[in-house]
C-alpha cells in the first residue's frame, strides 16, 4: 500500500508515568524511569508511545489537571529529561505521542487565577462563568465526577463550569485568544519533535451556548447533550489541525467521550482535515447494566461483539480509523474483565490481544497488559487512590450502602484498577521502586511480572510481539474488510476479514468450557490455509472446529 499514513500499521504502547517506573524512591514513577525501559519496548515492537500528562499539575487529576503546560511536574523531572526521553525514544526509531488536555485547565493554571480576580479580568472570558438562576446553579449539569458541574465563586458572584473535579475549570473555546494561545503551545511540543498527540476528552470542547437545563430523559442533570461533539466541534478540530497538526504532520488520537460513529468518521476522515483516529468506549460500557458504572455486573457478550462489529464495519464504509484497545488508566484491566484471570490467565490474556489485535485500526497496549497484569482487589477504602473512587464512595455511603457493597463495586469498576505499579520483577514493590509506592502493587506480583514472564517459552510477551510483527508483514488486517459470523454465538467471537481474494479468519472463545465452531461457507476451507498465531497448538481449518476453554485461533487463506 502506497500513500498510506504510516500509523495505520503502528502498534501504540501507552505509559501512565505515575505508575511505571521510580528511580527517585520517592514513590512516584518518572522520565528516568521510562527512559529505562525503552529497551523493554523496543523489544515488545510498538512503534509509538503515548504518554499521559506530565505537565506542572497539582495531580487532583493525576495530571489531567494542568497548571503550567510549559513545564514538567517536579516528581517527573525536568524539561532537559523530557528531551533526553524525546531523543533516546527516536534513537530506539520509536515515537512519542503527548497527552494534551485542553477541555479545561487546573484552577491553579495563571489563566485562571486571573480570571478569577474580577469580572473584567481579561483572562475571565478563557472561562465559563454564569451567574447564579434564581439564586442557584445555572444548569443542572452533572460532573462526570460527581455533584453538580458549577462551582460558586465568593467574590465574583458566579458559578464556572467544570465537567470534571471543581479543581478542573472547562476552557471557552469561543474564545479566539484562548484558543491562539493553545495552537501556540501545542506548536511549542510539536517544535520540540514530538510526533504528536492524545486529546483528551476532545469532542467534549464545544458546548450549546443558550446553556439549557437538562430535562432527565437519560439520566438527571445529564447534560451531556449540551456539550458532547457540540455545534463548533468540527471547525474547532479543523481549526487545530491547519494551525497545528498539518503543518507538522503529527499523528492524532481523539478521546470521544459518550460520541457516535457519524461523528468519528468525520473527525478522521482525510479529506475533512481533522485527527487521525477517535477512541471511542461504547464496547467498554457493556458491563454498565442501563448504562450505570457504579454496578457489580457480569458482562454482556452479544453486546460486546456487536458494538465492535459495527464501529468495525462503519467505520470502514464512511473511510474513518478507529483506534483500537481493551483498556487505558480509566479502565479496569481486560484480564480480569472480560478473561479470566484465576483459572485461564495466560490463555485468555492471548484471546483478549488476538480479538483486538486482528481488528481494523490502530492498536493500544496498555503497560503491563502485555504480560498479564490483573485488577489488584483491593479490599479496603485506605487503598483507593481515584478522586473518582472516591467521590463515588462518599456518595454512595451518604445513599445507605454498605462498606462492603460499595468495595465490591470499586473492585470491579475503580480506575484505580489499572493505576498500580508496573510490575517489573518479583523483588519488594515488584522492582517499581525502592521507596514506599504512591499507591499499592498488586499482591500477584510474584507470580506476575515481566522478568519472569519473559523467561517462559510461549509467553502472554512473546504473543503480544507476535502480533505486532504479524500486523507488519499482512496487509489484510490492516486493509481488509470486516465481517462479522457470530452475532448469535454465545461463546464465540470470530470475524473474516478480505482483501484482494485474501482470507483471514480469526475465532475466539471467549470462555472456559470447550465449545463448537462452524466455519462460514464464504470461508474457504478446502484451500491450504496457514494458522498465523494461536494460543493452543495449533488446529487444522476443518468445516467445524472444537474450541478448548479461551481458545484463539487465527487462519490466514491466501
Ligand atoms: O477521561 C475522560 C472520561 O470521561 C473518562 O474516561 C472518565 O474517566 C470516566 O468516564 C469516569 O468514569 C479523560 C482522562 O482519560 C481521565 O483520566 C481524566 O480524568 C478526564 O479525561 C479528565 O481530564
Amino acid at each position: 500500500m502506497t500513500n498510506q499514513p504510516w500509523w495505520k500499521k503502528a502498534v501504540v504502547y501507552q505509559i501512565y508515568p505515575k505508575s511505571f517506573n521510580d528511580t527517585t524512591g520517592n514513590g512516584v514513577g518518572d522520565i528516568q524511569g521510562i527512559i529505562e525501559k525503552l529497551d523493554y519496548l523496543r523489544e515488545l515492537g510498538v512503534d509509538v508511545l503515548w504518554l499521559t500528562p506530565m505537565y506542572k499539575s497539582p495531580q487532583n487529576d493525576n495530571g489531567y489537571d494542568i497548571s503550567d503546560y510549559y513545564d514538567i511536574h517536579d516528581e517527573y523531572g525536568t524539561m532537559e529529561d523530557f528531551d533526553r526521553l524525546l531523543e533516546e525514544t527516536h534513537k530506539r526509531d520509536m515515537k512519542l505521542i503527548m497527552d494534551i488536555v485542553v477541555n479545561h485547565t487546573s484552577t491553579e493554571h495563571e489563566w485562571f487565577k486571573q480570571a478569577q480576580q474580577s469580572k473584567d479580568n481579561p483572562f475571565r472570558d478563557y472561562y465559563i462563568w454564569k451567574a447564579p438562576v434564581d439564586g442557584e446553579e445555572p444548569t443542572n449539569w452533572q460532573s462526570k465526577f460527581g455533584g453538580n458541574a458549577w462551582k460558586y465563586d465568593e467574590e465574583t458572584g458566579q458559578y464556572y463550569l467544570h465537567l470534571f473535579d471543581v479543581t478542573q475549570a472547562d476552557l471557552n473555546w469561543e474564545n479566539d485568544q484562548m484558543r491562539g494561545d493553545i495552537y501556540e503551545m501545542m506548536r511549542f511540543w510539536a517544535e520540540k519533535g514530538v510526533d504528536g498527540f492524545r486529546l483528551d476528552v476532545i469532542n467534549l470542547i464545544s458546548k450549546d451556548q443558550d446553556f439549557p437545563n437538562d430535562d432527565g430523559s437519560v439520566a438527571p442533570g445529564d447534560g451531556r447533550k449540551f456539550y458532547t461533539d457540540g455545534p463548533r466541534v468540527h471547525e474547532f478540530m479543523k481549526e487545530m489541525h491547519d494551525e497545528v497538526f498539518g503543518p507538522h504532520d503529527l499523528m492524532t488520537v481523539g478521546e470521544m467521550s459518550s460520541t457516535t460513529i457519524d461523528h468519528c468518521i468525520k473527525y478522521t476522515a482525510p479529506e475533512r482535515n481533522e485527527l487521525s483516529m477517535t477512541f471511542n468506549f461504547h464496547h467498554l460500557k457493556v458491563d454498565y447494566p442501563n448504562g450505570q458504572k457504579w454496578t457489580k455486573a457480569d458482562f454482556d457478550f452479544i453486546e460486546l461483539k456487536n458494538i465492535l462489529s459495527t464501529w468495525q464495519k462503519e467505520m470502514n464504509e464512511g473511510g474513518g480509523w478507529n483506534a483500537l484497545f481493551w483498556c487505558n488508566h480509566d479502565q479496569p484491566r481486560v484480564l480480569s474483565r472480560f478473561g479470566d484471570d484465576v483459572n485461564y490467565p495466560v490463555e485468555s490474556a492471548k484471546m483478549l490481544a488476538t480479538t483486538i489485535h486482528m481488528l481494523q485500526g490502530t492498536p493500544y497496549i496498555y503497560q503491563g497488559e502485555e504480560f498479564g497484569m490483573t485488577n489488584p482487589g483491593f479490599e479496603t477504602i485506605d487503598r483507593y487512590r481515584d478522586v473518582e473512587s472516591l467521590n463515588m464512595y462518599k456518595e454512595f455511603k451518604a445513599k445507605g450502602y454498605s462498606e462492603s457493597e460499595i468495595i465490591e463495586i470499586l473492585k470491579q469498576k475503580s480506575r484505580d484498577n489499572s493505576r498500580t505499579p508496573v510490575q517489573w520483577n518479583d523483588s519488594e514493590n515488584a522492582g517499581f521502586t525502592n521507596g514506599t509506592p504512591w499507591i499499592d502493587v498488586a499482591d500477584n506480583y510474584e507470580e506476575v511480572n515481566a522478568e519472569k514472564v519473559m523467561r517462559e517459552e510461549n509467553s502472554v510477551f512473546s504473543f503480544y510481539q507476535n502480533l505486532i510483527q504479524l500486523r507488519k508483514e499482512y496487509d489484510i488486517i490492516t486493509n481488509g474488510d470486516y465481517q462479522h459470523v457470530t452475532p448469535e454465538d454465545k461463546r464465540v467471537f470470530a470475524y473474516v476479514r478480505e482483501a484482494d481474494g485474501e482470507q483471514l479468519l480469526v475465532v475466539n472463545n471467549f470462555y472456559g468450557e470447550e465449545t463448537e465452531f462452524t466455519v462460514p461457507d464464504k470461508v474457504r476451507t478446502d484451500e491450504n490455509a496457514d494458522v498465523l498465531i494461536s494460543n493452543y497448538e495449533p488446529q487444522e481449518l476443518e468445516n467445524t472446529l472444537h474450541l478448548r476453554p479461551y481458545e484463539s485461533v487465527v487462519y490466514y487463506i491466501p
